[in-house]
């Protein structure tokens, strides 16, 4: 039987276990990415490691989400991220120099290459032909210290693409299409491959716009086949030698087909507070709007803000609408400069800010009181733009920038003749903010600023655990929920003790203080805990308060995976109705938690809540248990790799 591109490059690079979806295997990793808000853990954890030199092929650490310099903290986070990429083998994009996905598809990507990033958006690439997953920053200290990244076998979705998207309706619509039919839990356990002659109308930006928001789909990892296309965008990246062609075998069997027809798509819109929440946006033409931002990984590369620009040129930005636009990368930037597309947003009325992740994690363009805040981004939950109650639409920059200019939501098919930009001849290929790690890494020093504390560790896991309910909360809670971001609370990325205060914050204030209280305790949760971002904050500032285990209906898997690697217990009803019968303030025992682990055969563990027991169950895999036996996957990591 044939295979899938997923398939292939997994065979390639496979160094233990067997192909077969559900089963764990450990894949090699050529090249890693961290970003400046989880990197700096993923620094300290490596350095934990002791290990002298990262042992990947490549790796690159890129300070795009903490670029607002509020105070000293986040300045000195991108000096300590500066000293240690020169010193420990990395390179290295210095603030300012874009997102770094958007970075990574210009200057790095490479078709059937393994790429693991402590961000969740890090299949972009996949728009490239590589296959890139997600992970948390302690998965990514692992792999650059030599292991392999452990993963589920995802099943694997063909979504079959026809036809082309007509005009005015975009890329973005086509995921947002995948969202509404198969909502923010419907990829996990899968990874989503794309094929069918839809495939070869879009350019790589376009198939990156869509592989970035199978994040969103809870995907494993989404990848377009690498072909003519994916050559031309590398020739315009001066990087033709990096091509190589991938594409699924004729006879290949998908575990699902999923058909889209793209020229029967229309521009979609996602409603308050979910990706998924998707309606055409026909539906809601003249809901009135206050803002617009245009960027973050998913849109902001040039051909969306050139598109951009030559609307803006035709019709200015209404009086009532402030329009921030964030360009995706330098590279970006450069180019509209130098085409003289810049100008065009200037004198059409927008904003513009530096290459960052910016508005995305709440870092500026904070929405005003009641106000409607339009955004090209990928995620909408409740307070992640910085305002509590705000109401924030995700979609298309075409319906972003006909919001703009009507101040209102409209069809931006009522625009008239559709601008059809070009990618230019060459990109501006200017390295300058990419640093080359040190030739004499031995003269290198560490530069470590106050507000970077050192890594908490757990203890190996007791024989028995006892405690509290601190939290019950319900379906789809993404870790921005668990761990908040924002201007206030992202510079404490490096700062444990700082930023546990801050847990579940929007859901109960007191929630720390609680569980310092109570010496920890237990969470309960829905569906899908833990969807969205890979931030371990959500796990090791829970592993600080005293977490023990989160028993939930079932998990998100980044954030499942990040649980393990802290030694705090992901634990699933075995019955969901069990949910209903635990509230705040229950009493819980695991007993004999050790052995009921290792107990291996069974996958199940019985839970006392206030005197009557419950089945749990479990799914790890030996691997997994003797991780959190160790206490986590830095103390098992240690014993395992630090030699060699
Ligand atoms: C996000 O989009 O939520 C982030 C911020 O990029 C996160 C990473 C983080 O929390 O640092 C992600 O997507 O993984
Ligand atoms: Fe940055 Fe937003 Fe992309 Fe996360 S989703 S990497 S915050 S731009």
């Amino acid at each position: 039987m044939g295979l899938s591109i997923v398939e292939k490059i997994i065979r390639e690079h496979l160094v233990e276990g067997v192909m077969a979806a559900g089963e764990e295997i450990g894949i090699r990793i050529d090249r890693t990415l961290t970003q400046d808000a989880t990197g700096t853990m993923a620094c300290l954890q490596f350095e934990a490691l002791e290990i002298p030199r990262v042992k990947t092929e490549l790796s690159v650490s890129y300070v795009d989400h903490n670029t607002l310099q509020t105070g000293f903290e986040n300045a000195d986070d991108h000096r300590f991220l500066q000293s240690f990429a020169s010193k420990y083998g990395m390179y290295f994009s210095k603030p300012g120099n874009g997102i770094c996905h958007q970075v990574n598809l210009e200057r790095f990507s490479t078709p059937g290459k393994t790429l693991v990033g402590s961000d969740s958006h890090t299949p972009t690439a996949g728009g490239a032909g590589m296959l890139a997953i997600g992970v948390g920053g302690l998965d990514v200290a692992a792999v650059m210290g030599g292991s392999p990244l452990y993963i589920t076998m995802p099943e694997v979705v063909g979504v079959e693409l026809h036809g082309e998207l007509k005009p005015w309706v975009a890329a973005k619509d086509v995921i947002l299409e995948l969202l509404r039919r198969c909502t923010v839990k419907g990829g996990v356990g899968r990874a989503f491959e794309y094929c069918g002659d839809g495939v070869k109308s879009l350019s790589v930006p376009e198939r990156a716009t869509i592989t970035n928001m199978g994040a969103e789909l809870g995907a494993t990892t989404s990848i377009f086949p690498s072909d003519e296309v994916t050559l031309d965008f590398l020739r315009r990246e001066d990087r033709e030698n990096d091509w190589r062609p991938l594409a699924a075998d004729r006879d290949v069997k998908y575990d699902e087909i999923i058909t889209i027809e793209l020229d029967e798509l229309e521009p979609l819109i996602a409603e308050p507070y979910s990706p998924d929440n998707v309606k055409s946006v026909s539906d809601l033409s003249g809901l009135k709007v206050d803002q617009v931002v245009i960027g973050a990984c998913t849109n902001s590369s040039y051909t969306d803000l050139a598109m951009t620009s030559h609307i803006l040129k035709r019709h200015g930005v209404h009086p009532d609408v402030s329009l921030h636009i964030s360009p995706g990368s330098k590279q970006v930037l450069e180019t509209l400069a130098r085409h003289g597309e810049l100008e065009g947003l200037f004198s059409g009325g927008a904003r513009i800010g530096e290459p960052s992740c910016g508005g995305c994690i709440g870092m500026g363009a904070a929405p005003g009181t009641d106000t409607v805040s339009i955004r090209s981004f990928n995620r909408n939950w409740k307070g992640r733009s910085g305002t509590p109650d705000d109401r924030v639409y995700l979609a298309s920059v075409e319906t972003c920038v006909a919001a703009a200019i009507h101040g209102e939501i409209r069809d931006p098919r009522e625009l008239g003749r559709y601008p059809q930009v070009q990618m230019p001849e060459r990109f501006v290929i200017n390295d300058s903010m990419i640093l080359e790690p040190s030739r004499e890494p031995e003269r290198v020093k560490i530069l470590r600023g106050p507000n970077i504390k050192p890594l908490p560790r757990r203890e190996a896991l007791p024989e028995e655990m006892s405690g509290t309910v601190l939290i019950k909360v319900g379906d789809n809670i993404s870790t921005d929920t668990i761990m908040p971001a924002g201007a206030e609370i992202l510079p404490l990325r490096s700062n444990i003790p700082a930023i546990s205060k801050y847990v579940f914050h929007h859901v109960d204030p007191n929630f720390s203080k609680r569980a310092k209280e109570n010496n920890g305790g237990f969470i309960i949760g829905g569906e899908n805990y833990g969807q969205g971002s890979s931030r371990e904050h959500a796990a090791i500032a829970p592993m600080y308060l005293g977490i023990k285990a989160v028993i939930a209906k079932s998990f998100a898997r980044i954030h499942r995976t990040n649980l393990i690697n802290f030694g705090i217990l992901p634990l699933r009803f075995a019955n969901p109705n069990d949910y209903e019968t635990i509230e705040e303030g229950a009493e819980i025992t695991l007993p004999r938690i050790r052995a009921q682990l290792e107990e291996e055969k069974t996958k199940r563990v019985v839970a006392m809540v206030d005197g009557r027991s419950i089945a749990l169950t479990h799914e790890y895999t030996p691997r997994q248990i003797e991780i959190l036996k160790s206490g986590g996957l830095l103390n098992y990591t240690k014993r395992r790799y630090a030699q060699g």
